[in-house]
């Protein structure tokens, strides 16, 4: 079973967009292990998008990521790490499919409302670095085996 790292960014949180997020990945039948509302410090913000930092708008990607609470979560589900980046839509939302969330919600590449691990590495790296093991819960539905 997958696990992946998804986050709710400023721009989602101000747009009172968290509960049509969190009922997007519920409905697709995958389950919420850990989840908090949280404000990314500046060095938080670094290491997580550390891989852009020599692309010209890393600047404003950090203070993007830190000018209001996020709300971070993790996933978990067959599948998860690649369906949930389907849901979330392209990165760029003039190229997101309407029904995506980004493609439903976004305008602008600045301002894409959520962030969706891209690979079981990033995976594991992102849940590492925003949760504690302790704060994340594992648990048995009975709705699941009509799931998967
Ligand atoms: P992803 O979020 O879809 O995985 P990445 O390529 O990893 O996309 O980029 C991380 C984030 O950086 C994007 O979600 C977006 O908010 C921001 N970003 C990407 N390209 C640009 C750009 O050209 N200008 C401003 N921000 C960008």
């Amino acid at each position: 079973m997958e696990r992946t790292f998804l986050m709710v960014k400023p721009d989602g949180v101000q747009r009172n967009l968290i509960g049509d997020i969190v009922s997007r990945f519920e409905n697709k039948g995958f389950q919420l292990v850990g989840a908090k509302l949280m404000q990314v410090t500046e060095e938080l913000a670094q290491q997580h998008y550390g891989e852009h930092k020599e692309r010209p708008f890393f600047g404003e990607l950090v203070d993007f990521i830190t000018s209001g609470p996020v709300f971070a979560m993790v996933w978990e589900g067959e599948n998860v790490i690649s369906t949930a980046r389907l849901l979330v839509g392209a990165t760029n939302p003039t190229e997101s499919a309407p029904g995506t969330i980004r493609g439903d919600y976004a305008v602008t590449v600045g301002k894409n409302i959520i962030h969706g691990s891209d690979s079981p590495e990033s995976a594991v790296r992102e849940i590492g670095l925003f949760f504690k093991e302790e704060e994340l819960v594992s648990y048995d539905k009975t709705m699941s085996t009509w799931i998967i």
